[in-house]
């Protein structure tokens, strides 16, 4: 069993860790950097170590320390979260070269769903639905390259096997500017990503983003905790996420759940997991895979009672699963607000310190915040300073709480997204649900926003 865990990370995921541990009677250390001395899970936790000065490279990124902060702390185990080393192979495969546990899967997994058309390969192959592509990278045999394009018929997408988070992709809607956006999207990717690696994928043109969470024993047991609706988002940056999914009928539920807990029993994959669609016209379309605990995981516990991060610590210690998939139900609905430290008009960043904090609360509202009266939020990292979850028997009644809770937030000090998000729960459209991942940003264009996409 686990005695003692690193904290790899910081903010409201940091203490939502700590928690999880707390709760299993796990030892904590906290590794933050110079700017982080003041977070709150650095106070809670049983021993802190400061790992570097305040950008990322130099101590969120910084392996060596991490690693060098295990030893002298006698850490047996390290939780990454989300962002930073969560999704890097290299680090967990370097913790578990140094003899400690890695919470999260085998680095060989991480690895083949960070390469995007590795991941495709591996989920087409066991049976998960996928967009119709060039199944494997592009060459350069051009001829070939305008072959597949004529077989899936425009318009197409490029995407970089190393992207994800919507850099490195590009459309294309008729033959004469494929080539191009071939060599344009190879050169961005070689650029960003240090890989000049690319695939095709036809376009979808309105589609919702839809994921499906699971939790695998490592052993070739696996089990699948229902979908999220992310759609609503603004540049790849999520701004509310619920669960379930709004109107998908219950036979594209169960045939996708299964078709995902299918491929990670396959895979014998470790701990937790999100396999990424694309939902359009009735129909699901693998896109990726994220090997970390995700911002929104709250959601999913909320309707299915499952602690995600306890259960990433217990099979992390050879527990295996909580649960069996007959016992998982999916109870009432549950909608994550992300309130973030931001300019309303322009969406920069706004730190600062919160001269006031007052958290919402109430039946069916939870906060998941690293924040207090009188802390800063320093301008190196994220500008995340809450996640508010609410549940309700139905998506109605969630919504009304949320509304409810949002109104009784306040974060004075800084600027915040709360009115952006009172504006969503009570827009028309939102309330109907089922909205695509284009409708925030053209909402924000409507209301005449400055956001330029
Ligand atoms: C797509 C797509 C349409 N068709 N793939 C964007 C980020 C990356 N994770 C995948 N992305 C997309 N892939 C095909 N074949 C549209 C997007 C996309 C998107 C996806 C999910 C959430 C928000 C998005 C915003 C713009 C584009």
């Amino acid at each position: 069993m686990i005695e003692k865990v690193l904290i790899a990370n910081r903010g409201e995921i940091a203490l939502r860790i700590l928690r999880a541990c707390k709760e299993l009677g796990i030892k904590t250390v906290a590794a933050h950097s110079t700017a982080d001395r003041t977070l709150m899970h650095v106070r809670l936790a049983d021993e802190s170590v400061c790992i570097g000065p305040p950008p990322s490279l130099e101590s969120y990124l910084n392996v060596p320390a991490l690693i060098s902060a295990m030893e002298i702390t006698g850490a047996d185990a390290v939780h990454p979260g989300y962002g930073f080393l969560s999704e890097n192979a290299n680090f967990a495969e370097q913790v578990e070269r140094s003899g400690f546990i890695f919470i999260g899967p085998r680095p060989d997994t991480i690895r083949s769903m960070g390469d995007k058309v590795s991941a495709i390969e591996v989920m087409r192959k066991a049976g998960v639905p996928t967009v119709p592509g060039s199944n494997g990278p592009l060459t350069r045999e051009t001829v070939h390259t305008v072959e597949i394009a004529r077989r899936i018929g425009y318009p197409i997408m490029i995407k970089a096997a190393a992207g994800g988070g919507g850099r490195g992709m590009r459309v294309v809607h008729k033959e004469e500017e494929l080539l191009k956006a071939v060599q344009v999207t190879q050169s961005e990717a070689h650029n960003y990503f240090g890989s000049d690696v690319v695939y095709m994928e036809k376009f979808l043109d309105n589609p919702r983003h839809v994921e499906i969470q699971v939790i695998g024993d490592g052993e070739g047991n696996a089990i699948c905790l229902g979908d999220r609706d992310c759609s609503m988002q603004r540049r790849h940056q999520k701004v509310v996420e619920e669960a379930p999914a709004p109107g998908i009928p219950d036979a594209a539920r169960a045939e996708i759940m299964q078709s995902c807990i299918k491929a990670c029993e396959q895979l014998k994959y470790r701990g937790a997991g999100t396999l990424e669609f694309l939902y359009q016209d009735g129909n699901f379309y693998f896109i990726e895979m994220n090997t970390r605990v995700q911002v929104e995981h709250p959601v999913t516990e909320r309707v299915t009672g499952i602690d995600i991060v306890k259960e990433q610590i217990r099979i992390a210690s050879g527990l295996g699963l909580c649960a069996k998939q007959e016992e998982i139900k999916i109870t009432g609905h549950a909608i994550e607000c992300r309130i973030n430290a931001e300019d309303p008009q322009t969406f920069m960043p706004s730190p600062g310190k919160v001269v006031l904090y007052h958290a919402p609360g109430g039946n069916g509202i939870r906060v998941d915040s690293h924040i207090y009266s009188g802390y800063t939020v320093p301008p190196h990292y994220d500008s995340l300073v809450a996640k508010l979850i609410s549940h309700g028997p139905t998506r109605e009644a969630s919504i009304g709480r949320m509304q409810n809770a949002l109104e009784e937030m306040v974060v004075d000090g800084i600027k915040t997204n709360i009115p952006l998000q009172s504006e969503i729960m009570g827009d028309p459209g939102f309330r109907k649900g089922g909205t695509n991942i284009h409708y925030l940003e053209a909402l924000l264009r409507n209301k005449g926003v400055k956001s330029a996409p």
